[in-house]
């Protein structure tokens, strides 16, 4: 499954993970494993490839005649794409979709090969041995599109502000022509009962095409935590009285505001109560099939949570598909963690960082769940270099997309310069665990630093990761360390005394499910080779804390005015 709901009843698509492909193992060692695997799916967790690294080949047919797209969602780390032996395309990023068009396919079967690689490289800046593992394979759907003269990449929809029961809204369409003359078009959306019919254009030979407007919609009932409504919105490519395509999406009427010290969802200044969420499961790897997804946010809401941080990439549409459904708020973020100064100095850094940022926010700009945008968890922000990185990457999101704050998570207590560049201040701190000191007391004074030598003003302040150890089953009455008892104790305190900050809008508890860390440098430092904070485990049984959890998020209300 790709999506929650149709994206095109024009243009004529067909789903082409969902199946079995052909799999051929590259690296020495794996020649007899040759096999058919389901796509999606992860290269590790197929019997006998646990630890595997490198190259993989996937390959499947398709039907086909005249021109084509193809999107793949997600492809770890690095894809090359071949179609009928040619190679087509090449991308870095395992976290973001990428696309190709091929024209004049002879009718018939065509072969499409992908070749996976999962190692980690100098020139994949964003991938290293890390506190989770980073998958490998065809992680994310694949689609078939069979396309005409012309076709809608994409459309953006911003809901503006509300004015006596009118929404103003910006909608923007961009179109390609994959025909040699330039060609007269006109695209018209319906949305929550209005047609908007924007300014007929000349669809250029070369790049893209892009239409503009703003228009008034009447009575669209308004996109919340408890009334999360959505509204389809179609947008049709019309050339010489013929509709030749269609892109389909669901969009929220909703703002997202930054007001002194308080984030605003339709005006009322909201409280975070939220999760880190890793994409990981012992069967599934990163690509969860929808319906474990669903469960995992089904358990996030029964503990009364009301957020989710996604942490630290960019997830699959069907998770935001759910959120959007759930009410659930997303804070997304770019793919970086722990990446120091040195690091980030490679020379593929800075631009992997914004081609996943360019990514990530021209797919998923439309779902309203996604209210804040993140980037380089606890990166070289100590670093005047790494000031340069943050820099750059808000700005670039800024130029994407002003409807949306911004933020970033920190670690480097009193040496942080970046605090006067994110909409949103953002600290991760595990005060009673790595730390002696309370909860209260490392809150207090970092809040006291960040509005005055930190620079962060009267920003809203967000805890970004709190949380303990825990292994599930392991219970000890003198609450000793990895067991149960000692997790829900610090939980608790750590949840009652953020929570009991007037200036904090909320907290992301670290973390949802126990995950799997890399072999490499981390397995060595955490039992089970798991990272073991979460509050379920990573078959999602859920351990003492999720009882804390549920009584303390349960009791405090999603507005903070409440
Ligand atoms: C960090 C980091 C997380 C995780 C966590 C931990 O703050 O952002 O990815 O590694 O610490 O468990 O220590």
């Amino acid at each position: 499954m790709i999506r929650l709901f149709e994206t095109h009843h024009v243009r004529d698509t067909e789903e082409l993970s969902g199946k079995l492909w052909d799999f051929t193992p590259m690296e020495v060692g794996y020649e007899d494993q040759v096999q058919k695997v389901m796509v999606p799916g992860c290269l590790e967790n197929l019997p006998g490839f646990g630890n595997y690294r490198g190259y993989a080949s996937y390959e499947t047919e398709f039907e086909a005649e005249g021109t084509i797209r193809l999107e793949l969602k997600g492809v770890s780390h690095f894809a090359k794409v071949y179609v009928d032996g040619e190679l087509v395309a090449e991308h870095y990023g395992s976290y973001t979709p990428f696309s190709l068009c091929r024209k004049q396919l002879k009718k018939g079967v065509h072969q499409l090969k992908v070749e996976a690689d999962n190692a980690f490289r100098e020139e994949y800046a964003l991938d290293m041995p890390n506190d989770y593992m980073s998958y490998g394979g065809i992680s994310r759907g694949v689609v078939l599109e069979r396309l005409r003269e012309a076709y809608i990449q994409y459309v953006h929809f911003t809901p503006l502000y509300q004015e006596k029961g009118e929404w103003v809204c910006e909608i923007e369409a961009v179109c390609e022509n994959l025909s040699e003359v330039p060609a007269k078009a006109e695209v018209i959306v319906q949305i929550a009962g209005t047609e908007v019919r924007m300014e007929p254009q000349i669809l250029k030979t070369e790049g893209t095409t892009i239409y503009r407007t703003q228009t008034k919609i009447n009575g669209a009932t308004a996109w919340s935590m408890e009334t999360p409504l959505l509204y389809t919105m179609d947008a049709k490519l019309v050339l010489g009285g013929q509709v030749i395509d269609d892109w389909i999406d669901r969009v929220g009427f909703r703002t997202v505001e930054i007001c002194k010290n308080q984030i605003l969802l339709n005006g009322r200044a909201i409280r975070v109560k939220g999760f880190c969420r890793h994409e990981d499961h012992p069967q599934y790897g990163c690509a969860l099939p929808v319906e474990a997804i669903a469960y995992d946010l089904k358990q996030i809401k029964d503990m009364g949570a009301n957020s989710i941080r996604t942490t630290h990439y960019p997830n699959d549409e069907l998770f935001l598909d759910l959120c959007d459904e759930m009410g659930i708020l997303v804070w997304e973020e770019n793919h970086a963690r722990g990446i120091e100064v040195e690091r980030m100095q490679n020379p593929y850094f800075e631009s992997q960082c914004e081609e996943v940022i360019r990514g990530m926010i021209t797919a998923h700009y439309n779902h309203p769940s996604i209210y804040i945008w993140g980037i380089l968890n606890e990166c070289g922000s100590e670093s005047e270099y790494g000031r340069t990185c943050y820099q750059a990457q808000y700005e670039l999101i800024r130029k994407l997309d002003q409807s949306r704050p911004t933020t970033s998570a920190s670690c480097k207590f009193y040496k942080d310069l970046c605090q006067d560049l994110p909409d949103v201040c953002s600290w991760n701190i595990y005060p009673y665990w790595y730390e002696e000191k309370t909860a209260t007391e490392m809150a207090g004074n970092l809040l006291k630093w960040i509005r005055s030598e930190g620079n962060g003003g009267e920003k809203p302040f967000v805890i970004s990761e709190i949380g303990a150890g825990g292994i599930y089953g392991f219970r000890d009455p003198s609450h000793d360390i990895w067991s149960e008892e000692l997790q829900a104790e610090i939980l608790e305190k750590q949840l009652r005394e953020i929570s009991a900050m007037e200036d904090c809008v909320g907290l992301y508890i670290w973390q949802f499910c126990d995950v799997r860390v890399s072999r490499i440098d981390w397995a060595i430092r955490r039992p089970k080779s798991r990272n073991n904070k979460g509050v379920v485990d990573e078959y999602r049984r859920p351990k003492m804390a999720y009882h804390v959890v549920k009584e303390v998020f349960g009791a405090l209300p999603d507005y903070r005015e409440e």
